[in-house]
């Protein structure tokens, strides 16, 4: 039987338009207005950074965030929407300049992990126990300025930190090879999966999948998440996509290359993804130029494009495509696939 999927997105996909040329193009929209529109737009799960959920952690008492953290979970239940994850927004304060959990000064690292903490209990106290992780400066600018393999090491030691704080807590590490860093140290999906497999509890330690952090390391991203659905460690999504090697674009999905979103919807639509509870997540950015009024169709329309190609996925006759794979006639296979996204089938 087909599932049905849930989608989310966070609140940072709503955003001015600022470029690291450029300031704002639109005005920001307050939190709480952001939230009335999930439903409207047809989503109904919440990614949250630490800070989105809890303005300014870093300046509040344990007792503060907890409290703000309870108001932001009510807030939710007013809109009828759940948190799906929390992730801890790493990369922005001045001791994580050179990394967190693999900085080379230890009251870096110190912080790194006390934010981690603080962040899996906002998680907490906002109805989820999963937590996101994107190793944003863990890497380096030059090799020779951190030990790789100390680098990985001190990873594990950070999660098994997390995984120690909270016996509930799942972790889902998010893979990029670069930006902001040069080379990161846990650039794909293989890399995130043999890092939980060295920790205390690797059922506790899963990945997500962003499409367009894959393209970025010249992989295919529907083949990263069949790695990750073998391993039982597809816990999440970042759907966009990405107009070849160059900054990180989170562009809508299929908007660049349909076929290769196709190949994703197919994947994980044929494993069950979903039947756990997981979400679709996006993670879309609205084009520079989009004025604010229409500044949020870029979630609809990923959102549409993915159910679009799941009736593509869902139409094709199996019989069909199971026989042209025994011929090996892949040319005829390949016609057909190419005919069903045109609607020529
Ligand atoms: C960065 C990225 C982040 C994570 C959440 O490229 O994708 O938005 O998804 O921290
Ligand atoms: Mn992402």
């Amino acid at each position: 039987m087909p599932g049905t999927f849930r989608f989310s997105f966070g609140p940072w996909n709503i955003h001015e338009g600022a470029d690291p040329f450029g300031p704002m193009v639109r005005p920001t929209v307050p939190f709480a207005e952001k939230l009335t529109l999930y439903k409207k737009l047809g989503f109904d799960g919440v990614q949250f950074h630490d800070d989105d959920a809890v303005p300014e952690l870093n300046d509040k008492s344990s007792a503060q965030i907890e409290k703000e953290a309870q108001e932001m979970r009510r807030m939710l239940e007013g809109e009828g929407l759940v948190a799906e994850f929390v992730a801890p927004r790493l990369w922005e304060d001045s001791r994580t300049i050179d990394g967190g959990f693999t900085a080379n000064s230890e009251r870096d690292r110190q912080y790194a992990i006390d934010r981690t903490r603080q962040c899996i209990d906002i998680a907490r106290a906002v109805g989820t126990n999963f937590m996101v992780v994107w190793l944003a400066r863990e890497g380096t600018y030059i090799r020779e300025a951190k030990d790789a393999k100390l680098a990985v090491e001190r990873l594990v030691t950070a999660i098994n930190q997390m995984l120690a704080h909270d016996s509930d807590i799942r972790i889902a590490i998010e893979p990029k090879p670069n930006e902001p860093m040069d080379l990161a140290y846990i650039p794909t999906i293989g890399h995130a999966i043999g890092l939980s497999y060295l920790t205390d509890d690797p059922s506790r330690v899963g990945s997500l999948v962003e499409s367009a952090h894959a393209i970025l390391a010249g992989l295919d991203p529907s083949d990263e998440m069949a790695y990750a659905l073998a391993h039982n460690k597809l816990w999440s999504v970042h759907l966009n996509d990405q107009n070849g090697l160059k900054f990180d674009e989170d562009k809508a999905f299929g908007a660049v290359d349909l076929r290769r979103a196709f190949m994703q919807v197919w994947v994980l639509d044929r494993s069950g993804y979903g039947r756990n509870g997981e979400f679709v997540g996006l993670d879309v950015k609205a084009m520079r130029t989009q004025k604010a009024e229409q500044a949020t169709q870029h979630l609809s329309n990923s959102r549409e494009i993915f159910l679009a190609l799941l009736d593509v996925v869902r139409g094709l006759d199996a019989e069909r495509i199971d026989s042209l794979i025994a011929e090996r006639n892949y040319e005829l296979l390949e016609m057909e696939i190419i005919r069903a996204l045109m609607g020529r089938s």
